[in-house]
């Protein structure tokens, strides 16, 4: 067991070349201003294996001070479309070589497993950066015809123009550090703009390593920063700060509201990805062995640490039990291990505290009356380890169904009509996703219009492509990244009117 979870060489270099804490400030490796650093823990085991620098106001200052000189560089700010969408191409390209590595520190810093890591963390952010790079040379306006009342017969020329919106702090979450990197550097580097990217305190370690191929692709110093540290204290300087153009964040609506407030003071651009409590709903015509299987993949994927989980299991009454049943019997099937071991299809939860309030919803669900068909508490080995759990009996408005536990715990409840299980899918601040699964297609299509949610998704949960724009409604978010629909979220719209 030792041997396959020791990281390798490849890894075990990139540690030794930020040795006791380096992040990326220009194109210069530094420590905190203070020399403070914070620990980078394996969750699967417990143990410190690194330390990253504790970024304080003045090193987020210094980055947004770098990022503002790159942004007005000619070597940035002047090149063409094209070559942008070349750059970002071969960053990708760097990527992809060095898939492998990449997949094994986020393993390592997460705790997910390594396979998983490479073919959907690493692999969709190769790709979402590809499909950036064909938007470097599309960013268009368009011209508009207009006449004005106060001037009879002026001849006027009025076109608009897409800007870069300059400098983006970007604040990213631990469940999918590099693929949540890379969809917010994306669009910054497609269309121009300049970033000082945090990622979460407690997998710095994938944005780094990214910070190192960035360089290597041939970026201007400052295009890209990467400053590591607590969210309190550089998050929040990143979000008020009076230099930065627009604030992109991923995580909690609760930080999200801060954030958002924060941009505010200062009319700052502001998107925000946030929380959900997505509904799975299997109308009473589902496949049933495929409805069984989408259900445990939709909240067992990523140890149900994903914005998009779906966590609230809605069931015709007719087939509750074998639906119910089904997905606890796949929970019991699932292999708990180190993400580095190639057996492992679930890994620990990302950090004791995580693990310890996943462990408390569940402790909370049972006193309000659940009862667990499987899992339902932390298992019983070294890690931050949660047994997938479903569980039934729960009311409507018990904590567990209402509240975002990002973990793998499913809540599982009947319905017996369409209307009432629109309600119950609606019956919850955010509005991130949804899936419903069923073969009669003229009640699909009467369901989906009734679901206030960003995305639904049909005989399918967790089903992301670059080109689809994703985001939330209510409390899940205010913008929508990828597809077409991130260009206006990292561009200004420009009005040009002449007199010809
Ligand atoms: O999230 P935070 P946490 C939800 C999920 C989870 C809960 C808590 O329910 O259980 O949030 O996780 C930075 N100003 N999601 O506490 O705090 C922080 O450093 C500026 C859902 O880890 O939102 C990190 O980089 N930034 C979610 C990032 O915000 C601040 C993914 C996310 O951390 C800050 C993660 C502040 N005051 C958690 N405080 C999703 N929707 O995908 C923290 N940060």
């Amino acid at each position: 067991q030792g041997s396959r979870i020791a990281p390798s060489a490849a890894v075990t270099e990139f540690l030794s070349r930020l040795g006791e804490g380096r992040m990326l400030i220009g194109d210069r490796w530094v420590a905190a201003a203070d020399g403070a650093t914070f620990e980078v823990v394996d969750p699967a085991t417990g143990t410190v294996f690194h330390r990253a620098p504790q970024a304080t106001v003045a090193d987020v200052d210094a980055a947004v001070a770098a990022a503002r000189e790159a942004f007005e560089n000619p070597a940035w700010a002047a090149m063409t479309p094209t070559a942008r969408g070349q750059l970002l191409w071969k960053l990708a390209d760097l990527m992809e070589a060095n898939a492998d590595e990449l997949a094994e520190i986020e393993s390592l810093d997460n705790g997910k497993a390594k396979l998983i890591a490479r073919h959907a963390d690493v692999a969709m952010a190769i790709d979402f950066l590809r499909y950036m790079a064909g938007w470097a040379t599309k960013i268009e306006g368009a011209t508009i015809p207009v006449s004005v009342p106060y001037m009879p017969g002026a001849k006027l020329f009025a076109y608009t123009q897409r800007e870069p919106v300059g400098v983006v702090g970007q604040i990213v979450p631990w469940n999918f550090p590099l693929l949540m990197a890379a969809w917010k550097l994306g669009p910054v580097l497609a269309v121009g703009c300049t970033s000082v990217l945090k990622p979460a305190e407690q997998t710095p370690l994938s944005a780094l390593r990214l910070g190192e191929l960035i360089l290597e692709a041939g970026y201007p110093a400052g295009v890209v920063n990467v400053v590591t540290g607590f969210g309190h204290i550089s998050g929040a300087r990143l979000a008020e700060h009076p230099d930065v153009d627009k604030v992109a964040f991923t995580g909690s609506t609760e930080v999200g509201k801060l954030i958002g407030h924060a941009a505010m003071r200062n009319l700052k651009r502001v998107s925000l990805e946030l929380g959900g409590k997505s509904p799975v709903i299997v109308l009473p015509d589902a496949d049933v062995a495929q409805a069984v299987e989408g259900a445990a993949n939709a909240i067992f994927f990523n140890h149900g640490q994903v914005c998009t989980a779906g966590s609230r299991l809605y069931v015709h009454r007719s087939i509750f039990d074998r639906v119910a049943e089904g997905v606890a019997g796949a929970a019991k099937g699932i292999r708990l291990g180190h993400g580095l071991d190639p057996e492992t299809q679930m890994g620990p939860l990302v950090s004791e505290e995580q693990a310890s309030r996943v462990a408390g919803y569940i402790t909370k669900g049972l006193s309000e009356g659940a009862q667990a068909l499987c899992g339902g508490r932390r298992a019983d080995r070294e890690g931050y380890f949660v047994e997938p759990t479903v569980l039934v009996g729960c009311a409507q408005d018990a904590t567990v169904v209402r509240e975002e536990i990002f973990g793998p715990v499913l809540c599982a409840l009947p319905f017996d009509d369409l209307d009432e299980v629109a309600a119950m899918a609606n019956d919850t601040p955010y509005g991130l996703a949804a899936s419903v699964w069923g073969t009669d297609l003229r009640q699909i299509h009467r369901l989906v219009p009734k679901i206030k949610a960003g995305t639904v998704w049909v005989n399918a949960h967790n089903v992301l492509d670059a080109a689809l724009p994703f985001g939330g409604f209510k409390q899940s978010g205010w913008g929508r990244e990828m597809g077409r629909s991130v260009l206006d979220l990292y561009t200004e719209e420009k009005s040009v009117c002449m007199v010809v």
